[in-house]
């Protein structure tokens, strides 16, 4: 048994004209490899798409690749990721499946408040696989919470089963803050476990099998550009053991340069980049600059990006994208800056201000927060008439908020 895991695929996720067709290239790359590897399913573990309305051209060309895989007997299993879904819960996973180009695992039913989930059987080789869905704040802790796992302990077989969370054991170093769900509230005596949210690849040994996060097939910000290089995903396989090789995935090569700016100035600075880059050639990779601390003299706009963003662009770079957040000079006061993605920092601010309103628990207030913040972050659909979509809204505020409106 061979099987492809991928995770965070994130289609249509960079808006830059140079690098918004970057996941879909990925995600073509990455099922070539699993024909040339003749994998006998693929599992997509969330996050399919960057957003729940994705465009139709990226659509358009998924779809065409979903039914090229079908058309080798390839069978696709997914469960839908917090990026999937809109704030009324609908996901473009259900279009996909409804048309036979993949199949959502994650099914089942509520009795006496407990999540009973079924297992999806792979016709070819027998593998058995479900999964959790994740959402948007988390709120698919109340899932694990609400598991049957006795039920899926019990079943025989090699069985998969899908998440698409952290897992407080195994966060990766520099995202400890994120929220996540320990391994006690998953169900035990799966061979994989196939994670997905993390945007960092690992894999560990865990109970008879294997636990892994597949990071992103292509990496989605500033961030995991430098730190990660590219995406990848894993191929499976199961001999005498479980084995799970990781694929890189190469779209575009990336050269990180970081200054610290600290004691130079401006042109201190511009002098050290242009230094730095003058022997190379950059071949089509992505060029991230990153500069960091107090100029001693001169303001950060007196570097002239422009001559070296010409100077890249020359050398042949792809895309050259810089981060001066943490960027100050002494001229100014500091200013204190901490690198955070939008949801830590969101969240962040929630903390802060809870236990403002009366009724509310805390905890109750933070999800609260977070689901009416999902709902209110939504675009108005293609074709909806702003009327239907102020109404959409409002609906989908009142019901979070259990008001009449
Ligand atoms: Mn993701």
């Amino acid at each position: 048994m061979k099987f492809a895991h991928f995770a965070d695929v994130h289609l249509g996720s960079w808006r830059d004209p140079k690098l918004s067709n970057a996941s879909t290239e990925a995600f073509m790359k990455a099922v070539g490899i699993c024909y040339q590897q003749n994998v006998d399913f693929i599992i997509i573990s969330g996050d399919f798409f960057n957003t729940a309305l994705p465009s139709i051209d990226c659509l358009k060309e998924v779809a065409k690749k979903l039914k090229e895989i079908k058309d080798k007997s390839i069978p696709v299993y997914a469960i839908a990721g917090s990026h999937d879904f809109s704030p009324t819960g609908k996901t473009m996973l259900d279009v996909l499946e409804n048309a036979g180009l993949l199949v959502n695992v994650m099914r089942g039913s509520v009795v006496d408040n407990k999540l009973q989930l079924n297992f999806t059987v792979d016709e070819k080789t027998g593998a058995k696989i479900t999964g959790v869905i994740g959402k948007k704040g988390m709120l698919e802790r109340k899932y694990f919470e609400s598991l049957d796992r006795e039920k899926l302990e019990a079943e025989s077989g090699f069985k998969i089963f899908m998440f698409h969370t952290a897992v407080s054991e195994f966060k990766p170093k520099g995202l400890e803050k994120m929220d996540s769900t320990p391994l006690s509230e998953f169900p035990k005596g799966f061979d994989y476990y196939a994670g997905g949210h993390v945007h960092e690849p690992y894999k560990r040994e865990y109970g008879r099998g294997l636990i892994a996060n597949a990071g992103p097939l292509f990496p989605n910000n500033f961030r995991e550009l430098e730190k990660l290089g590219c995406g990848g995903f894993y191929i499976v396989e199961k001999k005498n053991i479980l084995n799970a090789d990781f694929q890189q995935i190469m779209v575009h090569g990336v050269f990180s340069i970081s200054v610290d700016c600290s004691h130079k100035s401006a042109r201190e600075v511009e002098a050290e980049i242009i230094e730095g880059i003058s022997d190379k050639s950059f071949d089509n990779a992505i060029v991230t600059i990153r500069l960091e601390g107090a100029l001693e003299s001169g303001k950060p706009s007196e570097i002239n990006f422009k001559s070296i963003y010409d100077m890249l662009y020359a050398k042949s770079a792809h895309f050259v994208m810089k981060n001066t957040a943490a960027l100050t000079s002494s001229e100014f006061e500091e200013i204190k800056t901490v690198a955070q993605s939008v949801e830590e920092t969101e969240e962040a601010v929630i903390k802060e201000h809870l236990g403002q309103f009366k009724a509310a628990l805390p905890d109750d207030e933070l999800l609260l927060t977070k689901s009416l913040m999902n709902a209110l972050n939504t675009e108005k659909a293609e074709g909806e008439t702003t009327a239907i979509f102020e109404g959409r809204v409002k609906e989908d505020a009142s019901r979070i908020l259990r008001v009449r409106m």
